[in-house]
């Protein structure tokens, strides 16, 4: 290894982003984390919250796990002695197998995520699972599957968004419950800005992008549905609605037309809380067009968020603003089938050799079901920190605190949930393996490169499941592929003309040299081929025929709707426990609106008490109109251990989603008083 030489990666976390990555070495170690001038996105900055984790806790050999750990002391306590990779793996292939002969695998569950989006580490434990015949925790159920639900009702997919690069041709783009100034920070700072568009947002929190934008609709929460209806009255009033459009490729029209004339300004005023001129310019805008519409995964997590997703959708639906340079519909990308226009599904997503069908629980019923001595078993944890993240945070740690139930941890930090396993397994990052890393939002396909050897006896995922599926004694030739030649294979089917190596001297490739435009044939892979506004599954399903011009009522007694979304300095739990981090993030606060502090007797500053069934929770008041009246606003995924045990989630009722039996979490009520 030679000195100051600098490699080309790409950031796999959970982010619309998909940055490029400068690795500087010298002397063989990695020396400096930071953003690859050459990359379209991240334009040689990274993000603030990873400039400092990425220089910081990851590459801090004392915070990493490095070896195999066994519990030594209660559970939740975190004692635990060091055993070797063989005594780990054949201990934990015993438990599963004997809990396999006499419970049946589905008494196995397991939970994953995004902690990496690599995919390689992401997908391939997946063979595992399969094979083993375990249940999986539904992992959109924690946070997109009411959209997901919604949308392939609709538009018989929800991950063929719009191009990002063809805003170039738009005229307005609308970002309606997301904050790209948090979870999509360059997105925010270069797209947002440099588009000639106008922007909207549509928001109850006045964030950065919110501040920025040309009109911001700051509404109430869960009031989506009824304002949507209310932007197509004015479509619909002042004639710009896509009658050619409707016939050739629009489903229902009909069913909802006199919902749409129902729905006007006053009407959607008093439901959404927002004043009419408003009301009606961003219509003006939008309709007009041409539009591209960003859902976010804030707007769905409401009790009707599946609702709010249909009724949303009729928007670009009934303005044509589809299908053309400057408009598009985008909840999430999945670039590499966009890349690959094939539809299937690529080899490196879970081939089920078995046959068998995953059992699936919603991630809303894991903390009953792990709290029933007779449901699971055994819990194995990768790629996710539930005692963090999951709802009902109390009654996670009584259900993982049960003695007879084998618990499994897989990450590369000893997490508030690795303080529960019975095994801890040290995952390397991915500073140190090879893999390949995409955009939900972007086009892009990055290397991810390997810069330096694992540290300790860490290991990627995919090496993990390998050796656990060879103590389990399995025998299927794809739980053993390696690396090299699935990646080769994976870039093969993208059909970009590239061998994994030629991709490591560039760093990162577009999927196309030009912007795609999508859904431009006006087809839909619906029954009906069209966009369904009216759905005959939806309706078998036992959700109503149409979308509903309905909101939620407000929260009675007082109560506030607590909103947790992303945080700036946070990625879900990500860097949690970063010293630089934490200090920058400061004790956690919640955001109350003036009317509503004054009403409780509440100043900034002061602390104030929020509480409903699952919990009580004192934070630092902030008063500021940033929340409109009713709503609190308090920053999720900070550590539990580094606030006394519990952070937001404490307070996280798992209430489900209209569709998908997906999370809610911002349809949460708390009262609220001086601590
Ligand atoms: N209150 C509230 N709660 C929420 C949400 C909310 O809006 N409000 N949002 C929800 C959403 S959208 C989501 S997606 C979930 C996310 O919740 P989680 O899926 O729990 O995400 P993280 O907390 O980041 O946990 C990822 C873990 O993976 C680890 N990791 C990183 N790389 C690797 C690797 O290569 N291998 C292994 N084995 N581990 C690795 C990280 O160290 C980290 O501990 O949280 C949900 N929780
Ligand atoms: N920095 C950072 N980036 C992240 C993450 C992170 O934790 N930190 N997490 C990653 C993950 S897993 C995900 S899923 C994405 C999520 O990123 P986003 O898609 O941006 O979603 P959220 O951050 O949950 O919420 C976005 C906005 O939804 C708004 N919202 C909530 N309820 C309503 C409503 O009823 N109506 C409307 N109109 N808006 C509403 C919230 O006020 C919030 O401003 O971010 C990813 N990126
Ligand atoms: S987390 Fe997102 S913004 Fe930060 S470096 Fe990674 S991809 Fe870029
Ligand atoms: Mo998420």
């Amino acid at each position: 290894m030679s000195q100051g030489e600098t490699i080309k990666t790409t950031c796999p976390r959970d982010c619309y982003d998909g940055c490029g990555i400068a690795v500087v070495r010298s002397e063989g170690k990695i020396s400096r984390v930071l953003g690859d001038p050459d990359h379209p996105i991240s334009r040689g900055a990274l993000c603030s919250k990873c400039a400092v984790a990425y220089n910081g806790v990851w590459l801090d050999s004392e915070a990493r796990l490095l070896h195999p750990l066994r519990r030594t002391g209660p559970k939740g306590g975190g004692h635990f002695e060091r055993i070797s990779w063989d005594e780990a793996l054949v201990e934990i292939a015993e438990k599963l197998t004997t809990i396999g002969a006499e419970q049946g695998a589905e008494a196995i569950l397991h939970t994953h995520y995004t902690g990496t989006c690599s995919w390689l580490a992401n997908a391939f434990p997946g063979r595992f699972f399969s094979r083993l015949g375990a249940t999986e925790a539904a992992p959109d159920s924690i946070c997109n599957n009411a959209g997901h639900v919604a949308w392939d009702y609709v538009f018989g997919s929800s991950d063929r968004g719009f191009d990002p690069r063809t805003a170039k041709d738009s005229r307005c783009i609308v970002v309606w419950g997301a904050n790209p100034s948090h979870s999509a920070p360059h997105a925010h700072k270069h797209w947002l800005k440099e588009s000639p568009a106008k922007v909207v947002v549509i928001d109850p929190i006045r964030h950065e992008t919110a501040e920025e934008a040309d009109l911001h609709l700051q509404l109430i929460p869960g009031s989506d549905a009824a304002l949507a209806f209310g932007l197509t009255h004015i479509a619909w009033r002042e004639g710009r609605l896509d009658s050619e459009y409707i016939l050739r490729s629009v489903l229902g029209y009909e069913e909802v037309e006199a919902d749409i004339e129902a729905a006007t300004p006053e009407w959607t005023s008093a439901k959404t809380g927002l004043d009419v001129p408003l009301i009606e310019e961003a219509a003006r805008l939008y309709a007009e067009g041409p539009s591209l519409l960003w859902l976010g995964q804030g707007l769905q997590r409401q009790p009707s968020g599946g609702n709010i997703f249909r009724a949303c959708a009729m928007l670009p639906a009934l303005t044509g603003n589809i299908g053309k340079p400057g408009a598009g519909f985008y909840f999430l990308n999945d670039g590499s089938e966009i890349i690959a226009s094939k539809g299937a599904a690529p080899t490196w997503q879970e081939p089920d050799e078995t046959g068998k069908a995953v059992p699936s629980i919603s991630q809303m019923d894991v903390p009953d079901a792990l709290n029933d001595p007779g449901h699971f078993k055994a819990y194995v944890v990768w790629n996710c920190n539930p005692v963090a993240s999951n709802p009902a945070q109390a009654r996670m740690r009584t259900g993982l605190a049960r003695e007879d139930l084998f618990t499994v941890v897989i990450d590369c930090f000893a997490t508030d949930t690795a303080d529960y396993a019975d095994i801890v397994l040290p995952a390397a990052s991915f500073l140190e393996f090879d893999d390949l890393v995409g955009s939900y939002f972007h086009l892009t396909v990055g290397a991810q490169v390997k810069c330096s050897e694992p540290m300790g006896e860490s290991l990627p995922n995919q090496e993990i499941f390998r050796r656990l599926a060879r103590a389990m004694g399995f025998e299927e030739a794809s739980l053993y592929h390696d690396d090299a030649s699935m990646l080769d294979a994976m870039l093969a089917e993208l059909g970009l003309g590239l061998s994994f190596e030629q991709l490591k001297e560039t760093g990162w490739v577009w999927g196309s040299e030009e912007p795609v435009v999508l859904w431009s044939e006006g087809t839909f892979p619906t029954p009906s081929g069209k966009i369904e506004i009216a759905s005959a599954r939806a309706q078998a399903d036992g959700h109503p025929r149409t979308p509903q011009p309905s909101a939620d009522p407000r929260p009675p007694n007082g109560r506030l709707r607590l909103l947790s979304p992303a945080s700036k300095w946070l990625l879900n739990s990500s860097y949690g426990n970063d010293t630089q981090i934490k200090k920058l993030m400061g004790s956690p606060t919640v955001a109350l609106h003036p009317k509503d502090a004054r009403r409780l007797g509440i100043e900034d500053g002061q602390r104030v008490a929020l509480s409903n069934d699952a919990g009580r929770l004192t934070l630092k008041a902030i008063v500021s109109d940033i929340v409109p009246p009713g709503s609190a606003l308090s920053y999720k995924s900070r550590w539990p251990r580094a606030e006394g045990g519990h952070n937001i989630n404490l307070l996280h009722i798992p209430q489900k989603t209209d569709m998908g039996e997906s999370t809610c979490v911002h349809g949460v009520e708390v009262t609220v008083a001086r601590a």
